[in-house]
């Protein structure tokens, strides 16, 4: 007799196959293990569900494992990151503009950047990425970040357009010269499994060539634009890590002037320590 007969007779159901079905010893104890079964999965059914509607209120955001989307969360912006210069951009600029944010760790170590959940946030499994819960809006790459919150408040963006284009035109720069050159340099010189001399030569001199670039433009200025921007910011935490790359900023007063005056800021003092 099939596990399927026995159901039948379990749920008691009149069918003409389960009317004609002797109840021999055998259907007996296939029906018993049946019992025994459906019984184990609606405990464990009714014990998990219990356990997630508390876990709403027995977890902070912080204990909670950070694939799970969405997360009950207290301020409007959800910010996802990590402890690496591109995540620090955002969270220097969340502090700079006074918006609250809760924090998401997503451990880029551990590949948490790659679970359908943040792939869903972010496409690209980089971090850092936002999602706005006022607007609905969720956006990925820092430097598309720094321009919305730099619109959402009005602050640290000009909006004459020969200003705003100038900071913008720093900004790319940041993203497409300062971010990657440095951030290859870092793998190169400090993670590489492999030691690459050309790798590490190339990296290095492009690195420096930048630190030229930014120390001109920093000769008449207090900030990259003048006025302190996003352009700073984008730009700051990656110079900021110049001894870890086994670098000096000796060679370039203009710029190192530029870093010793914005790690005073408090904002950035507190951005720079996030994730804790
Ligand atoms: N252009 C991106 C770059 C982001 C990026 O490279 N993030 C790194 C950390 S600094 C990351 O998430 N790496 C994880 C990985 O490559 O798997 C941005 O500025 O947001």
């Amino acid at each position: 007799m099939s596990c399927l007969t026995g159901n039948l007779l379990f749920a008691g159901i009149p069918t003409a196959q389960a009317k004609h079905i002797k109840l021999t010893k055998t259907t007996v104890v296939i029906n018993l293990i049946f019992i025994n079964q459906l019984f184990r999965y609606t405990t464990m059914l009714a014990i998990s569900h219990w356990s997630f509607g508390k876990s709403k209120y027995l977890f902070t955001n912080d204990q909670l494992p950070t694939t799970h989307y969405p997360l009950p969360t207290k301020y409007m912006i959800d910010l996802y990151t990590f402890t690496t210069p591109n995540g620090r951009k955002a969270s220097i600029m969340l502090e700079e503009v006074g918006l609250p944010y809760n924090v998401h760790k997503i451990d880029i170590t551990k590949g948490e950047q790659f679970t359908p959940e943040y792939i869903a946030i972010n496409p690209n499994s980089k971090i850092p990425a936002i999602v706005d819960r006022e607007s609905n809006i969720t956006v990925f790459e820092s430097g598309a970040i720094l321009i919305y919150l730099a619109e959402k408040t009005g602050k640290l963006l000009p909006t004459d357009q020969k200003n705003r284009f100038q900071v913008l035109e720093w900004l790319m720069f940041q993203m497409g010269g300062v971010g990657p050159m440095f951030g290859q340099l870092n793998h190169f010189k400090k993670f590489a499994p492999e030691k690459i001399d050309y790798a590490i030569d190339r990296y290095e001199k492009e690195t420096l060539r930048i630190y030229g670039v930014l120390d001109k433009q920093l000769a008449d200025k207090e900030f990259i634009c003048g006025d302190y921007s996003i352009a700073d910011i984008a730009t700051y935490p990656w110079v900021a890590v110049y001894e870890f790359q086994g670098l000096t900023l000796d060679n370039h007063p203009n710029l190192k002037r530029w870093v010793e005056t914005i790690q005073q800021r408090p904002a950035v003092q507190t951005g720079m320590k996030v994730p804790s």
